[in-house]
């Protein structure tokens, strides 16, 4: 039995919404789709009021999604000119730089004149509605000036995170044939510099990115780079006397507000295209909701803009809702393990939105450096990313929120725009470990290996079976990858390649992708369920599981284990960590392989790349495949070399 934490009374007596409220709402949504998105979307200003709310077929063969259509809107003007009234000199951005010396404060009025001077310098250089236009910049202002910018126009960005290699940037130049290149001299991380213009320059020596007319440089670091005439342009020059009057292009509400690339389990990087009127109605609508948001609040999304939840709960949701927002260009751990609490304290932060990664790893330095700071700011954290496992769940209530703050752990994907499950923190009780219950709108299934609908208790697969405004529309340029990926296999149902259960409550436990499945003797275990019982254990800070070939149970189970700080992998830990994880889960769960890992491969959002750590268990050390999209490439040398199957 898990571990029930009921409604913070004192919390919810404030909050916008009761346990009855959600579920009279939520039944009003599922039931009357129409009516309740209508009623919803009227947030929004509109330049022109939708009639149709919704036609969808989930039918692969006559697939389409639109919502709002007959709507005209525009983006920025949502996010910018509607909060000039009450809110011109509210501050919008806090931005804290890599450098705690170096933090800005940008108000809405400012925010406003900078869009529409670089909405100006767009059109100049003769970007119009419907270009893409690639934007690949550090976690600076500019960078939600610039996606602000070309919502403006109807431009459509493509956001490629900046710590992506000149090769992932062509790929995604090439796909979405982009007419500008938006970025920076240098980034900064941890004190060191990233070559951001150095890497634009290779990229664009690639094949098939001619479609690239100017690249834009912010001068950023100040650090030294070869500007290319008449292509390479400095922002602040273009920017010299603009004007800071841009009427916002009215489009569509199907438009495409942006692509945003993202790996699957196989192939190139599918180009995610979203919405611009139910993109935007879904996401400020759950940004609200899920974070009880307030207008006196201070609000801090971890995200890189790079990720989906950096474009939707750090600029667009926060935005459109008039909130502060803070934009951190830096990393958890410089220049020391108390940054984020210092970053809360300095801004007086109230909600707290990051990835069970950053709390794993902060929580393996201990709990002094989160006590140094007051952290009496906070009133609400969040989690994404990743199945968050108990420990860290509890560690985060316990110790950085000081069991005063409700945690609202977050599930949702690229694909699905914003948040699909998450407890409501004034009307949801929490279970460590659950993303509890569905937002409005969202109808959640479950289905068995044959593809039938579980009711009550079940595992199986995760399927969302009617759409919500939010949901990506189509694979930039495939749709027929589209079809395939997401509506095939369940036809009718939209597939999120994850596996979930639900338990006795109805709640919701995600149980990591299906793709991460092994099969041990015809029992299946989800990679998460071991990798959370080996970080139960005291001793481990973070831990990755993956499947091995082998020869009685078809598969075996290989586990790669980091310890805590101090300690030492030796022959009676790793029995005890054996003997931890049979005992926590079963004996059918009991490690075959147990492999001391000091750091583990993962993408720059915290993802843990499975896919490598398989082919090394698989004793495949030349088929790792491209690891140049890993934040530290070398830890990989290590595990190689401490393979235990040769
Ligand atoms: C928002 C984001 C999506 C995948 C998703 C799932 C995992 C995200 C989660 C979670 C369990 C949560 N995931 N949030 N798993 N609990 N709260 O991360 O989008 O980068 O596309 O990743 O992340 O496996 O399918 P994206």
């Amino acid at each position: 039995m898990s571990k029930l934490y009921p409604v913070n009374p004192s919390f919810a007596a404030a909050s916008r919404l009761r346990r009855d409220d959600y579920t009279r709402l939520y039944a009003e949504s599922v039931s009357d789709p129409e009516g309740f998105w209508g009623r919803i979307g009227q947030r929004l200003d509109w330049i022109k009021p939708p009639t149709k709310i919704k036609d969808v077929s989930f039918d692969p063969k006559d697939l389409h999604i639109r919502w709002y259509e007959d709507g005209e809107l525009n983006v920025s003007a949502n996010c910018l000119d509607r909060q000039l009234e009450k809110r011109g000199d509210k501050v919008a951005i806090i931005f804290e730089g890599d450098d705690p010396k170096d933090s800005r404060r940008i108000t809405y009025r400012e925010l406003h004149a900078e869009v529409c001077k670089f909405a100006n310098t767009l059109k100049h250089l003769g970007v119009v509605k419907g270009d893409r236009v690639a934007i690949y910049l550090p976690m600076i202002p500019e960078a939600a000036v610039a996606m602000l910018a070309c919502a403006r126009l109807g431009a459509i960005h493509s956001v490629v995170f900046g710590g992506f290699s000149p090769d992932s940037l062509a790929g995604r130049i090439v796909d979405s044939q982009a007419k500008v290149v938006i970025t920076a001299d240098e980034g900064r991380r941890a004190g060191k510099h990233i070559p951001l213009k150095v890497n634009v320059d290779a990229a664009l020596e690639r094949p098939g990115t001619n479609s690239v007319e100017t690249v834009i440089v912010v001068r950023h670091t100040g650090g030294a780079v070869h500007m290319q005439s008449p292509r390479d342009r400095y922002w602040h020059t273009l920017m010299e006397g603009q004007s800071a009057d841009c009427a916002p292009t009215p489009v569509e509400a199907e438009h495409p507000l942006f692509v945003l690339y993202t790996s699957g389990s196989t192939g190139k990087p599918k180009g995610v295209q979203h919405s611009t009127g139910g993109y935007l109605v879904f996401i400020s609508y759950t940004h609200e909701q899920v974070f009880d948001l307030r207008e006196d609040d201070i609000y801090w999304c971890t995200a890189d803009v790079g990720w989906v939840t950096g474009h939707s709960y750090v600029v667009y949701g926060p935005l459109c809702n008039g909130a502060t927002t803070v934009m951190f260009e830096g990393v958890p751990n410089y220049p020391d393990h108390s940054r984020f609490w210092q970053v809360i304290d300095k801004h007086q932060v109230s909600i707290f939105y990051t990835a069970p990664t950053a709390i794993r790893a902060l929580m393996r330095e201990g709990e002094a450096p989160v006590k140094k700071c007051s952290r009496a700011s906070l009133r609400l954290l969040g989690s994404v990313g990743e199945p968050i496992n108990p420990e860290a769940w509890e560690w985060y209530y316990r110790v950085v929120g000081e069991e005063r703050c409700p945690i609202v752990d977050t599930w949702w994907q690229t694909e699905t725009g914003g948040i699909m499950i998450s407890p409501l923190p004034g009307a949801i009780a929490t279970k460590p470990g659950s993303a509890t219950l569905p937002f409005f709108g969202v109808k959640p299934a479950i289905v068995d290996a044959e593809g039938t609908v579980q009711e009550g208790v079940a595992e199986g697969n995760l399927l969302i079976t009617d759409s919500w405004p939010g949901q990506v529309r189509t694979i930039y340029g495939d749709h027929q990858r589209f079809i395939e990926t997401y509506f095939s296999a369940y036809p009718g149902n939209y597939f999120s390649g994850d596996g979930a259960r639900r338990d006795e409550d109805g709640y919701y436990w995600i149980t990591g992708r299906v793709d991460d499945v092994i099969n041990v003797s015809g029992h299946r275990l989800g990679t998460a369920e071991v990798e959370s019982a080996l970080v139960a254990h005291p001793k481990v800070a973070e831990a990755a599981v993956v499947g091995c070939p082998h020869e009685i149970k078809g598969q075996g189970i290989y586990a790669y284990v980091t310890l805590v700080a101090g300690e030492t992998g030796s022959d009676g830990l790793r029995k005890e960590l054996i003997a931890w994880v049979r005992k926590e889960i079963g004996p059918i769960a009991t490690p075959d392989y147990l492999q001391w890992a000091p750091g583990l491969p993962k993408t720059r959002s915290g993802k843990i790349m499975r896919r490598i750590l398989r082919k090394i268990g698989e004793n495949l050390p030349d088929q790792l495949g491209d690891i140049t999209t890993l934040a530290d490439p070398s830890v990989v040398k290590n595990l190689v070399d401490e393979r235990l199957i040769k």
